[in-house]
């Protein structure tokens, strides 16, 4: 019998599957995964991966780029640098959110979406849509089209005007993803209150970046949470509730999973590595730190670790929302240094996003490299139907990261691939670097290098697991 011949073949990692750590070679066919084994023979391309690990390429279920941001002010990514930062901090997918320019239908965003997207990304992508109009036009036409065209979840805000919903609007929402079988997720914060609390910090001259944080205190969130489940339970709706930045709001989703709640989480870096202090860095530095949720305190990173390593969170993304910070269309925004309100909302962290995980998680022990690829590949695929992504296993593409467990870095704004001017994490140390991005078969990143040629693809989603 004549050796089998692959593509290529990776050989002498550690390789991270949904059955656990095997050392195993990789076999890749045609962008697929087509062996594992331990002696797999002979292939084009013979990739020595000897001390490394194999991964599932990240999948970032939680990313925006090129959204609208209002007049004058511009995201400091589009789809080529975006996708380019994406594969050098180890990602292979991205689900970047699709929001319509006020009066813009749903539709037509999307297609300007995919328009920007064509050609030029280096990781793949898939788009959620946000709902901020419930017209019949967009519940009984644009939404159940979008999803039979494999758009199946979307995200509704709780709070900004212009964008939120009424609780009414929200249960009309969630009853066009039971029918259509689509996955709703949530921001969830007390819209009123925080203006409420706003008004108050400004009129007291409260209006530094730390006001920011000061007016988005936990029991908004936590508030907004609980409402946001019992509407789901309502509606009869599984839902994700995203960027969980705090305990009190993990207790309302532990407590609702308790009574038989089909609910979701996702938790992002900055809840386990920043804090409200950070906002109030000096000068307009704070600016820099300003997204929604806000950082909260140290003490909520313990509360946020116990559900990242007991299970409680299915997914950590990055919301990855960048601004460059010197610059009028950004943080510096006209009007930004005297209100906190001013400032555009957001942090860049799709690059960051694995190697902060890897190096709090897995190189300090609080997290297996099983439990690793789970919240950072795996859930994303199964939870948001990209059914042949995020393990390795035969027959899925062949999206991988090959990381260097033992490789220290600090985090540096000049060695990165975003379009922002500046990383929240600067000066970080990390211990773990992913050292190779093959996206179906392809290496697309090699020890810092993108290639220029960008690659990635449109993918259309199934339908969420949850719904099967
Ligand atoms: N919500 C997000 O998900 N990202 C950035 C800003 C926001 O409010
Ligand atoms: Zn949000
Ligand atoms: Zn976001």
């Amino acid at each position: 019998m004549s050796p089998v011949c692959f593509d290529t073949i990776i050989r002498g990692a550690r390789v991270v599957t949904p059955a656990g750590v095997a050392r195993c070679e990789i076999g890749i066919s045609g962008g697929r995964i087509a062996a594992l084994g331990l002696s797999l023979g002979e292939a084009t391309e013979i990739i020595e991966a000897e001390g490394l690990i194999a991964m599932p390429g990240g999948i970032d279920s939680h990313v925006h780029i090129s959204q609208p941001s209002g007049p004058g002010i511009e995201m400091a990514d589009d789809f080529g640098s975006a996708t380019r930062a994406a594969v050098a901090g180890g990602n292979t997918t991205v689900l970047p959110f699709c929001l319509p320019e006020d009066g813009q239908s749903l539709r037509v965003a999307v297609a300007e979406y995919h328009a920007k997207a064509a050609g030029n990304c280096h990781c793949d992508v898939s788009f959620h849509l946000i709902v901020k109009a419930t017209d019949p036009v967009t519940l009984g036409q644009d939404l159940p089209a979008l999803i039979a065209a494999g758009h199946t979840s979307f995200k509704v805000f709780m709070t900004y005007q212009g964008l939120a919903l009424s609780d009414r609007e929200i249960l009309e929402v969630m009853s066009v993803a039971k029918e259509q079988g689509a996955l709703v997720m949530v921001h969830a914060e007390n819209e009123d209150a925080i203006e409420f609390l706003r008004d108050k910090a400004e009129r007291e001259g409260q209006t530094d970046p730390l006001f920011h944080a000061r007016t988005r205190p936990v029991p908004v969130e936590r508030e907004a949470t609980h409402r946001a489940i019992t509407l789901a339970e309502i509606a009869d709706v599984p839902l994700t509730i995203v960027h969980v930045s705090n305990g009190e709001s993990l207790e309302e989703i532990r407590r609702s999973r308790a009574r038989g709640a089909k609910v979701f989480a996702e938790t992002c870096p900055q809840y386990i590595t920043l804090t409200a202090a950070d906002l109030d860095r000096a000068g307009f530095e704070g600016a820099k730190y300003v997204c929604s949720p806000p950082p909260r305190a140290a003490s909520d990173w313990e509360a946020i670790w116990s559900g990242i390593c007991n299970g409680d969170f299915e997914l950590f993304s990055s919301d990855h929302c960048p601004f460059r910070f010197a610059d009028p269309a950004g943080k510096d925004a006209p009007g930004a240094r005297t209100s906190f309100r001013n400032i555009p909302n957001g942090i860049p962290g799709v690059e960051t996003r694995l190697p902060i995980l890897f190096s709090e998680g897995v190189s300090k022990g609080r997290i297996s490299l099983e439990r690793f690829a789970a919240i950072t590949a795996t859930n994303h695929a199964r939870l948001y139907g990209l059914k042949t992504k995020g393990a390795i296993m035969v027959g899925m593409d062949a999206d991988i990261v090959l990381w260097d467990p033992e490789m220290t870095r600090e985090i540096r704004q000049d060695d990165l691939h975003h379009g922002s001017d500046y990383t929240p994490w600067e000066g970080f140390t990390v211990t773990g670097w992913p050292v190779r991005t093959i996206l179906r078969g392809e290496t697309v990143m090699h020890e810092g290098d993108v290639s220029g040629v960008p690659t990635g693809a449109h993918i259309a989603r199934s339908a969420p697991e949850v719904l099967l």
